[in-house]
């Protein structure tokens, strides 16, 4: 063999064991795509990035997490699909939503559910939320629910100000995507319009609706408190815990002790992202005070009351459950 033909030979040899090595250490890693519709550095995306981060140093670089924020991905309903499919491996959602493709879990949906935001706190942190949690996941949604995330408690705002339900008539209000929050607007004497998070800024701006519902750091990160709905009633209606799911397709894949390892670390992110929320729930509140809004004190009785129905119709047949998150201290 001449000495060119070596060389050849040689760089044949070699492009042949790249080849070979190449799609190895291409599939050595595996991109974990995760989505949340609210911007970088909202409490619920920096916890699930930060979740991302250990996993990462856990499986020494195996698994990697990208997070596309802000609704790049679609919105809520879209993404849940797309994480049902496997298109999507990891997001972070509202449980508003949830509700509508599990049904199971609309006990947490409900109006006025819960006493406060320290006894929501309580029940996910404890044996309710975590069989909550295990009926996403026994579900046929193919959704792996690994844990919980903060999302405080959302109150109204609207053009004209609300101080009883009786103010609520004629205004169409934005609510999440799931019968039950539409009933929850209309026992309340409003009209509840269903529409992704993404179309309420220029609903609000055109007039297509009156008003939405949501938690400060929300109403201020979409813009929504800048298109004159700036009175923000008190009503604390709905305290809806924001959840974090896995793709089943891509849960599967994971190792027994992988699974183990991001159930943990969905669980410590649970724990994390609350430090965040307080802060945030204080930072946006003083900024949307600052632009302007005017927060109303309501007196919740009357809102509990006229919402009556709503926990009847969907709490029918979950009353043990209801009786038990009651009982919660
Ligand atoms: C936010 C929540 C989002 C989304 C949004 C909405 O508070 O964090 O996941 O559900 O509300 O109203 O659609």
């Amino acid at each position: 063999m001449t000495f060119r033909r070596h060389l050849i030979a040689g760089a044949a040899a070699t492009v042949a064991a790249l080849s070979l090595a190449l799609p190895l250490a291409a599939t050595a890693q595996t991109v974990l795509k995760a989505a949340d519709v609210h911007p970088p550095g909202y409490p619920t995306v920096v916890a699930t990035e930060n979740m991302g981060k250990k996993l990462e140093a856990a499986t020494n670089g195996k698994f990697k997490m990208q997070m596309f924020p802000s609704s790049v991905l679609g919105d809520e309903k879209s993404m849940i699909e797309q994480t049902q499919i496997g298109a999507i491996q990891i997001l972070r959602t509202s449980l508003g939503p949830v509700g509508a493709v599990v049904p199971e879990v609309n006990v947490f949906n409900m109006p006025f559910v819960f006493r406060d935001e320290a006894h929501m706190r309580a029940v996910i942190d404890g044996p309710i939320g975590q069989e909550i949690l295990d009926k996403i996941t026994a579900s046929p949604a193919r959704l792996v629910a690994l844990a919980w995330q903060d999302g405080g408690s959302r109150s109204l705002y609207t053009k004209k100000p609300v101080r009883t339900p009786a103010d609520l008539k004629g205004q169409k209000v934005r609510m999440m995507g799931n019968p039950l929050f539409v009933d929850t607007m209309n026992a309340l004497g409003g009209n509840g319009i269903a529409m992704g998070y993404g179309e309420v800024f220029s609903a609000l701006q055109t007039g297509v609706i009156d008003g939405a519902e949501n938690n400060p750091p929300s109403m201020f990160t979409s813009n929504h408190y800048t298109t004159g709905a700036k009175f923000y009633a008190q009503t604390n209606h709905l305290i809806i815990p924001e959840l974090v799911v896995m793709s089943k397709v891509a849960y599967d894949r994971l190792t027994p002790a992988e699974q183990t390892l991001v159930k943990r670390l969905g669980r410590e992110a649970q724990m994390e992202q609350r430090v965040l929320w307080d802060k945030s729930v204080a930072d946006y509140t003083a900024k949307l005070k600052a632009a302007g809004v005017e927060f109303i004190q309501v007196d919740q009785k009357p809102f509990f009351d006229a919402t009556a129905p709503v926990r009847a119709k969907y709490g029918a047949p979950y009353a043990e459950l209801m009786g038990r998150i009651a009982a919660v201290k």
